[in-house]
């Protein structure tokens, strides 16, 4: 049995589906969770899926992808913009990282063009709403050995 790939979302991604539909989409992280789920059996493989709002928690679970995933799908949030912690914990792990977002954080505000999490990743799929985590789980599991 191939390890799971580890899905990570990070601060306020709880709250899907609450406000700004516009951007984030109707959907909630329950759905987004759900649509994971099934992209991933059909692809012949498992997830774990989690969220936090808390840049430490999310720290210690990139750290537990390093013996624990074949493969890391992250959403970072605004962390994404702003921490070096999450940066340093992703450049020590030797698997797949797929940088996700439902928005396309490029065609936003300036502070939102660049993400740490780029430096790292072995891809990004942004822009498709909940689709852009279908999109990634897809990718990860392509890319996991
Ligand atoms: O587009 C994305 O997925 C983002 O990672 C979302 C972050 C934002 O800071 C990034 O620039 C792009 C914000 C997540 C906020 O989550 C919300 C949840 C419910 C309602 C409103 C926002």
């Amino acid at each position: 049995m191939s390890k799971p790939i580890y899905v990570l979302s990070g601060p306020n991604l709880n709250l899907l589906g609450v406000r700004e539909p516009e951007i984030y989409g109707k959907e909630t992280l329950d759905d987004v969770r759900a649509l994971c789920e099934a992209r991933a059996t059909s692809l012949g493989r498992s997830l774990v899926f989690r969220q936090s709002n808390h840049e430490g928690q999310l720290v210690d679970w990139i750290q537990e992808a390093r013996t624990e995933a074949c493969a890391l799908v992250i959403n970072p949030a605004a962390y994404g913009h702003t921490s070096i912690a999450l940066l340093d914990a992703l450049k020590m792990l030797d698997i797949p990282i797929i940088e996700c977002h439902l928005s396309n954080p490029a065609a936003r505000e300036a502070f939102r063009r660049e993400t740490y999490v780029s430096l790292v990743a072995t891809g990004l799929v942004s822009g498709f709403g909940s689709a852009s985590y279908e999109l990634a789980v897809e990718a990860a599991a392509g890319k996991a050995r």
